[in-house]
């Protein structure tokens, strides 16, 4: 079909979807804002946003989502501009579900100092939060946004963002600081505090966050700490989908399709996943009965999700990229990488996995590597790798931690990491420069050049970074001599011919 003329998507373009496009089926007039979501980037639009439409189609309340952005992008040209309102489109394949999304009710975008000397944007943003009719409060503002140490997970309090807020609590930069300075003003007001609840892949995320937010808050005023401490609830969750940043030709094959443009467009897959901690005793919205589950104990869930499916593309996302794979499809395309995938999971990693409950492990496995394949996703491998310093601890160093206790196989656990210092280094093995993009990435490419070509002196190097390494694997000779070999060959050929003749080495 061709459209005489393509509008933009917003209220008034809601009719001219084509029916084929699933509407909010609840009246969104009557939808007033009780959640406040920090990142409000294409996961959160494409995960939560959904549960919640599911949820308030099964029950409808006084749910909708403010959208707050504490960092670019600015949100105001793509869904200020419409709105809220955006559509997410599923693809597995060949087959496309496309469906508008109507939870999302109101965005603010923080602006930067620079450009909003009096703070109105973060003030406006802070009293969203802190209004009483906000009863949840959720966030998905990656792993680098709770400022701190992926080795530790303590908060790091030499951090510029944690400095600056220590400084100025009134005016906060960092996701910490603004939700303690929420918390502090609602708790100025006499108000109920909002659960928390954490929707990044960090380690134990709702803990982590009310540790970064106590830490902060014992710099600036104990009494404050002991009062958040005792009153506020910091939910842990497990959650899975992927949902690769949208590219100008999702957008574009969208208005080709519909005859609508819509820069707020998300594409995803069809599996979803949510695990919450069941610990907030207040209102949420009816989420379980969109399929999200409700559980005593999130870790086993966490754990299998974050060393499976991240701990795949963790494994071999850097190898993507130093074998000239822009995407992860392309790279599980390629039957040495898939075999590679399985065969590392199942041996080394599988068998320390906690029993995680109704889950059978293998057919978890199998349908992992299945969504991985998915060529309708465009997950680029760089997407993957960046940030890397803040992933790997959970989704490869801790599983070879495992591996390495119960002296079990741990070569291709090791073949994923050499290729993170590879690629850290900032130079591939033909001798082109990677783009790192990572808080480390001024340190790693530092240790690369000053290695002048030595793989053992690189890999001291990287391991001798405490906050990402801690202090075990440096003094372990065997991890060493392995991870010095598997350098200076991905320097040599690329990863794929690594990969191949370890999977040679392993067979019969
Ligand atoms: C990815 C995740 O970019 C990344 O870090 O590994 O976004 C991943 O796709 C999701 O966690 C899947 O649920």
């Amino acid at each position: 079909m061709t459209f005489a003329m393509t509008s933009r998507l917003g209220l008034a373009a809601i009719d001219r979807l084509p029916v084929s496009v699933r509407r909010p089926g609840y009246d969104r007039g009557r939808l007033s804002p009780g959640i406040l979501h920090l990142g409000v980037g294409a996961f959160h639009r494409c995960h939560q946003a959904e549960y919640t439409d599911d949820a308030l189609e099964a029950d409808f309340g006084p749910w909708g989502i403010i959208g707050v952005n504490l960092r670019a992008p600015d949100l105001e040209p793509t869904l200020g501009a419409q709105r809220g309102l955006y559509c997410r489109e599923l693809r597995h394949h060949g087959d496309v579900g496309r469906r508008l999304i109507g939870a999302l009710v109101e965005t603010i975008s923080v602006a930067e100092e620079s450009r909003d000397p009096q703070r109105a944007s973060l003030r406006r943003a802070l009293d969203a939060a802190a209004s009483p009719s906000i009863g949840v409060v959720t966030m998905t503002v990656t792993e680098k946004g709770y400022c701190h140490i992926p080795a530790t997970g303590e908060l790091d309090l030499d951090h510029p963002d944690i400095r600056h807020d220590i400084a100025y609590p009134e005016t906060p930069v960092s996701v910490p600081g603004f939700v303690l300075r929420a918390l502090a003003m609602r708790l100025a007001a006499g108000r109920p505090l909002p659960a928390l609840i954490s929707c990044d892949n960090v380690p134990d995320n709702g803990s982590t966050l009310r540790r970064s937010v106590l830490g902060l808050a014992q710099k600036i005023d104990p009494a404050l700490r002991d009062l958040v401490e005792r009153e506020a609830c910091f939910v842990n969750t497990m959650v899975d989908r992927i949902v690769p940043a949208t590219r100008p030709e999702d957008v574009s094959g969208f208005a080709a399709a519909t005859g609508v443009e819509d820069l707020g467009l998300v594409v995803g897959e069809p599996f979803r996943m949510w695990v919450l901690e069941d610990r907030f005793g207040g209102p949420l919205p009816a989420w379980d009965r969109a399929g999200a589950m409700f559980v005593k104990d999130v870790a086993p869930y966490e754990i299998l999700k974050m060393r499976v499916v991240n701990g795949i593309q963790s494994n071999l996302c850097q190898l993507g990229v130093l074998s000239g794979n822009d995407f992860m499809a392309d790279v599980m395309a390629e039957d040495v990488f898939s075999d590679f995938a399985l065969h590392t999971i199942s041996r080394e990693v599988v068998p320390h996995l906690p029993a995680v409950p109704g889950i059978d492990v293998s057919t978890y496995v199998a349908e992992t590597i299945s969504r991985l394949k998915n060529p309708a996703l465009k997950h680029r491998t760089q997407q993957i790798s960046t940030d890397g310093s803040q992933k790997i601890k959970q989704r490869l160093l801790e599983p070879l931690r495992a591996a390495l206790k119960a002296n079990t196989p741990c070569d291709g656990l090791l073949i994923g990491i050499a290729g993170w210092m590879k690629y850290a280094g900032g130079i591939d093995g033909a001798g082109r420069v990677l783009e790192v993009l990572d808080p480390f990435a001024e340190r790693t490419k530092a240790i690369a050049a000053a290695s002048g070509g030595d793989a053992a002196r690189l890999v001291d190097g990287m391991l001798s970074i405490e906050s990402i390494f801690g202090t075990d694997l440096a003094q372990n000779g065997f991890v060493k001599d392995r991870l010095a070999t598997l350098v200076v060959d991905l320097g040599m050929r690329p990863s794929r011919e690594v990969v191949r003749d370890f999977l040679a080495s392993q067979a019969g």
